[in-house]
């Protein structure tokens, strides 16, 4: 995938339209503060985070719009929060309470920005079409792993396909499954049972990535038959309309959990990662790792190379390495 890098001078550019609107917002949150009383401060969960606008939602399951105190870091969709309110459906947030499990990607500097926390699962959505990217998945498996978080791999859409195209489908992913990457498939458009697949999300506060049009909203709308009333008490809450949908949201599961729809990880790829940490996101590579003859083999020519040899014994998928060697050298051209 190209990295696209911004000049300086671009990225001082939007540096300064953000200082600008930092300090304007600054000015707006003292305002409010001013205003807060004694009330009681109160533990809350970001449910919708819009620029510095955030939607929290308190233990009774109100909404209340509400901005963040500088200082404490920048909350996401995901976090637990302190929130004092300030008048009615407002509030200020003035602590983020300690994370969990952190997905972010690279911003426009190339600097790691969290998109959402405090997950327990990455489902990763996928469909006949648009056509299936492994080079994606496996990034976002990459991610998973190092976040030390659960993972299914959900293909949706499977009603586009014949039977034939089914099979075929599932045999393309059968590798993943063999590697133990809980693998589900369904129609959320024909399905009438969704629970063989969605079984996989309760309990569990999962993030859903994928290409644009693979499902991700429809399941939740799925999920949720109740999602339009929540979509309105969102947007009363952050004042954003019906744009809501844009923005990285959580929504309850009536099972207990959560799901969080997010738009913005369509383009997502990993950051400057260490190696050790590629390494260690190939589940099925890495046990060979450090055996082949050459210290700093590539795994493509060498004699000797462990890796190569676990794939001629089938024990690793061709395509796997593939992705690992080509993450491999993009991590070894931005370091040099
Ligand atoms: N045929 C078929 N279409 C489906 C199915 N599930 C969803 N769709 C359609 O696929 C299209 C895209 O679905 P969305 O849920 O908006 O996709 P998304 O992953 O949220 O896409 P972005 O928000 O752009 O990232 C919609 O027109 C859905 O109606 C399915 O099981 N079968
Ligand atoms: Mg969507
Ligand atoms: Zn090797």
């Amino acid at each position: 995938m190209p990295r696209r890098r911004l000049s300086e001078r671009q990225i001082e550019r939007i540096e300064r339209i953000q200082e600008r609107r930092r300090r304007h917002l600054s000015e707006r949150t003292q305002a409010v503060l001013a205003e807060v009383e004694e009330t009681q401060p109160q533990e809350g969960l970001v449910v919708v985070r819009h620029g510095a606008n955030l939607a929290v939602e308190d233990s009774a399951g109100q909404v209340h719009h509400c901005l963040a105190r500088q200082n404490i870091g920048h909350p996401v969709c995901g976090d637990r929060v302190v929130w004092q309110p300030t008048g009615p459906g407002q509030g200020v947030v003035t602590a983020v309470l300690p994370r969990g499990a952190v997905l972010s990607r690279p911003d426009y500097a190339g600097r790691d920005k969290a998109l959402a926390a405090n997950l327990t699962q990455v489902v990763v959505v996928l469909a006949p079409k648009p056509e299936p990217s492994e080079y994606l998945l496996d990034q976002y498996l990459v991610a998973a792993e190092n976040m030390g978080v659960a993972t299914l791999i959900l293909g949706n859409k499977m009603d586009l396909l014949d039977r034939a195209g089914r099979d075929a489908l599932r045999e393309a992913f059968a590798h993943y499954a063999a590697i133990g990457y809980r693998t589900a498939w369904l129609s959320l458009r024909e399905d009438r049972d969704l629970s063989p697949a969605t079984r996989h999300l309760a309990g569990h506060t999962s993030i859903l990535v994928g290409q644009s049009g693979v499902g991700k909203s429809s399941l939740i709308q799925a999920r949720l038959p109740h999602r339009e009333i929540q979509i309105v008490r969102l947007s009363q809450a952050t004042g954003l309309g019906r744009h809501t949908t844009s923005a990285t949201t959580c929504y309850r599961l009536p099972e207990g959990g959560y799901l969080i729809d997010s738009p913005g990880v369509r383009s997502f790829r990993l950051g400057d990662i260490p190696l050790a940490d590629l390494e260690r996101g190939f589940r099925d590579i890495a046990p060979y790792l450090g055996h082949c003859r050459f210290a700093n083999c590539r795994h493509e020519q060498e004699p000797d190379c462990a890796v190569k040899a676990a794939v001629a014994e089938g024990k690793v998928h061709p395509a796997r390495l593939a992705t690992f060697r080509h993450l491999a050298a993009s991590l070894e051209g931005r370091a040099g």
